[in-house]
Parts: C-alpha cells; structure tokens; sequence
C-alpha cells in the first residue's frame, strides 16, 4: 500500500483543493463528509486500496454550455448551464436544476457530492447529480423564463433521460419551469418518458412532491424529539426562506401544534409573534409563486408583523430551527446564538445551510442537528416515486405516498442512528450517521464494479 493510501484528513483535503481550485463550497462539502468517512474507514482496507472516497469526489463528469435567449426588448442573453453527473453506482443521476444568479460550477460539484450521499441515505435506486444556471429569474416576464427554459432544455436533453439523468427543481425551479423544460424535452425527442420530476400532475407528476421536502424537514424533527421522548406540540421554530421548502415545513410545523414564528429571503426576514397560521402560510405560497413577491410585504400584510431588512432570524427566540433557504446561511456566531438562546433541535430544509464552524458548533452542543442529506431528502424519495409511477403508468394515491413519505423519513433517521451513535450515550451524531451511512451503500457497489 502506498503512502497516498493511508493519506491524512489534511493531505486528502489538500489534494482536492489542488484539484478543484478556488472551488470554496465544494472543499467545504467534501470536508464535511471526510471528517466523519476518515474515521469509519481506517480499520476498512478496501475502502483505501480502491481509493473510494477520492473517486466519489471525483465526478463522473461535468457538462456545461452556453444558453443563449432573447429577452422581451429583444437584446441576446447569454447564460452558462451546466449538469455535474456525480455517481450513478447505486441508480441513475437524480438531482435538481437550480437558476440562480450566484450559481457557478462550485456549487453545483458541492450539490451534487452531498445529493450522492442523500439519495443513498434514502434506501432508493437513485444516483447523484445537480445542475443549472447563473440565469436569474427574478424580475423576468413568463416568456423570458419560457424562451431561457427551452434554449437550456435545447442542449441538456442530449445527456439527460429516465434511465440516464433525471434532473428536476430546486430554488429558482418550480413547476413553471419544469412544465417549460418537459413541454421541450418531448418536443425535441417526441417521447413522453419521466425525464424529469416536479411535473404538474396533469403530465405525470406525483402528488406531494411539492410538500416533501419541506413536510420530509419536519417529520425528521419529529423522528429526533421522539427518540428523546418530546414532540413538537407547543414548540417555537424559527425558519428561513420562503419558498417551496420553507413555506412546507412551517405548514407541517402548524399541523403538529408548533408556532413558527420566521420567514426570510434574501432580502431580510419578518418576524410574527403571534404566529404564521396555515391562511397567513397560504397568503406566502400565493404571495411568492404567483405575485413573485418579497417577504417584506408580509409586515405590510399582516400588522402583528414586522420586518428586518437585510438580516437573518437567527436571533429570535426558539426550541427548534429549520434553515430553509440557501448554502450558508447560518454561520458559527448564530449557531452559538441558537444555541444559547435553548434551540434544542435544528433540522436543514435547505441544503449546507450551516457553514462548517457551525456545524461543529451544534456537534459540541450536543443539540439534536440533522443535516440537509438527511433532512430534506423527502423531495427527493418522493421524486423517485414519480419516477417509479412513471415506468408503470400509474398514479398513486395521496395515502400510499403520504405513508411512503413518513416511512422513507423514518428509514432515514435510523440509519443515521445505527451510524451516528457512540458507546455509553444516548447522544447521536447525525451528521456523522448520515455521512457513514450513505457513504457505505455507495461504496460497496464501487468495490462491486472493481476499477471504473
Ligand atoms: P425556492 O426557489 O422555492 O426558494 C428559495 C428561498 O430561499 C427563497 O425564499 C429565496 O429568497 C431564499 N434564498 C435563496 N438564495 C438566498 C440567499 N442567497 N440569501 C437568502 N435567501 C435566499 O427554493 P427551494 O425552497 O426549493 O430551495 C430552498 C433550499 O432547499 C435550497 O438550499 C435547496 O437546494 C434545498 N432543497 C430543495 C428541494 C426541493 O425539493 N425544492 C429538495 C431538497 C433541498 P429570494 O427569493 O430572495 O431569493
Ligand atoms: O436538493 C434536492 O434534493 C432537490 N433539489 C430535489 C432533487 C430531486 O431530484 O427531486
């Protein structure tokens, strides 16, 4: 064996970022997860002699383009797209698009690393994969985003398909687009297959989808306070964001009797002390999905309101906290903030919502943290649900996914349990339990393939 072989945590992480240089988010992912597989693995000689882990940073393979379009005064844009194909050992590359004007080729290698972990952690047959563009929909007519959606479709179709790569959506992607890049794909191929998810139900779509993430958050949440004998009934949560994942799991937070208490953009954030009830939920999905408006209006709203320009809600009072919005929104002072403030759980709607001092914070804290891998994995379960009713050309009932949802949820916290847990505590580490567990189904099929 050589000495590559038994590389330290550092040289390994000094390796990547000489591979990936001034890639920030992906260094921060990568290190994340090796924190926790360097230590699994050191006694696992196979993992070493086939490099696994080196090879699962590593993507398969990084496509990006040009997507050119012309906007409503006529002048031609140009955006960059791109689609990073992970790992597809354990089933096809599975993973959403997001358009956003931040989005660049870092981010979208760290979505698609830690989306290989999460969709392993679901117990389904789905691959690892991410994409997008740094186009930015705000502000944009429905036939601009129309015009950019086909133009990107025009050139993703090529390396996408039910069997290869099912992306879907993701912020900035909800069901206008993918109803765009669907109408597209089938114009282009003259095949009617489940390419993508998030579909509207008239044309394949799963019913849920739109809640999973956000209700997959919560039922999480719940899965850690039962383990440790609490409910969420009487408890204050302090969320971000308010898009899909946001505004869904402070609506399963209202059904299991918690007060939430914070929305955000990127614009600030309001806080109601009187509670976000299910019509004031209502009023924001409407508010943001069809007027495409900011948060801030909520105040204008709802007078027992009031809005903070340009801050983040992690201040305000809670037991539990669910960052729901974007990579790093919470950093370490306002993990130290949450947790003094008696945040006893923190569930990530959102993906790498915490920087890395922050997650080490909640570690120390010992409070009840899972992370997005685990967490907000429900959108993507139920995505390889449609994609199941998809090859059989059924439709399955609320119930049936409802069911399979809160099941799918509770295979999750196991696993992480069965992965997370030390010797003489009833403490688990989620982090570490999501890591390891879904690092090791990758895993076993790599060693399975030999060397490819
Ligand atoms: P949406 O586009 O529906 O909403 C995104 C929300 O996050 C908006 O409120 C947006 O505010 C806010 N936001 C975005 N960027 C920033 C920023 N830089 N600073 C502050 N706020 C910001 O997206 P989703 O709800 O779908 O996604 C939210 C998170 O959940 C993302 O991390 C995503 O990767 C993750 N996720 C989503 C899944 C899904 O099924 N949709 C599945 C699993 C994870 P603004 O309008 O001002 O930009
Ligand atoms: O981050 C995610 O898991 C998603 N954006 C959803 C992916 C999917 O394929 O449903």
């Amino acid at each position: 064996m050589t000495a590559e072989n038994h590389a330290t945590l550092e040289q390994f992480m000094n390796g990547v970022k000489k591979s990936n240089p001034g890639q920030v988010e992906f260094h921060q992912a990568v290190q994340e997860v090796a924190e926790d597989i360097f230590d699994f693995i050191q006694d696992k000689k196979e993992y070493h002699e086939y490099q696994i882990l080196r090879r699962m940073t590593e993507p398969d393979r990084v496509i990006s383009f040009r997507v050119c379009w012309e906007d409503d005064n006529g002048n031609i844009r140009v955006q960059r797209g791109w689609r990073v194909q992970n790992n597809n050992s354990i089933g096809p590359y599975k993973g959403g698009l997001r358009f956003h004007a931040d989005v660049n080729e870092s981010v979208l290698k760290f979505l698609a690393f830690e989306q290989t972990f999460k969709n392993s952690l679901t117990g389904l047959a789905i691959g690892g994969g991410k994409g997008g563009s740094n186009f930015n929909p705000k502000g944009k007519s429905d036939h601009e985003v129309m015009r950019f959606c086909q133009s990107f479709m025009t050139e993703l179709y090529r390396h996408v398909g039910a069997d290869v790569d099912v992306p879907a959506g993701d912020i900035g992607v909800g069901a206008r687009e993918i109803g765009y890049m669907f109408g597209q794909y089938k114009r282009i191929t003259n095949q009617f297959t489940g390419v993508l998810t998030g579909k509207g139900l008239e044309f394949g779509g799963s019913l849920i989808r739109t809640e999973a993430t956000g209700y997959g958050a919560v039922y999480m949440l719940q899965q850690m306070l039962t383990r440790v004998g609490k409910t969420i009934e009487g408890l204050t949560a302090v969320i971000s964001g308010s898009g899909n994942v946001a505004t869904h799991a402070a609506e399963k937070v209202v059904h299991l009797g918690g007060k939430v208490v914070t929305l955000s953009d990127s614009g600030g954030f309001i806080h109601d002390p009187d509670g976000i009830t299910q019509e004031k939920i209502d009023w924001v999905k409407h508010h943001k999905t069809h007027r495409r408006g900011r948060i801030s209006a909520y105040a204008d709203e709802f007078p027992s309101a009031k809005f903070y320009p340009n801050q983040r809600p992690w201040g305000i009072n809670c037991d539990i906290a669910l960052p729901c919005a974007t990579q790093n929104e919470l950093n370490g002072d306002e993990a130290r903030l949450l947790v003094k403030n008696g945040c006893i759980a923190v569930s990530e709607g959102a993906n790498m919502p915490t920087n890395l001092e922050g997650v080490h914070v909640f570690k120390e804290a010992q409070i009840l943290y899972a992370p997005g891998k685990a967490a907000n994995a429900g959108g993507v379960a139920v995505s390889a649900l449609e994609m199941s009713q998809n090859s059989s050309r059924l439709s399955w009932s609320e119930d049936q996914l409802q069911k399979l949802l809160l099941d799918t949820m509770t295979g999750i916290h196991d696993r992480c349990v069965a992965y997370g847990g030390a010797a003489g505590t009833n403490h688990i580490d989620y982090v570490r339990g999501a890591n390891i567990a879904g690092f090791k189904k990758v895993a076993d099929a790599m060693l399975a393939y030999g060397v490819v």
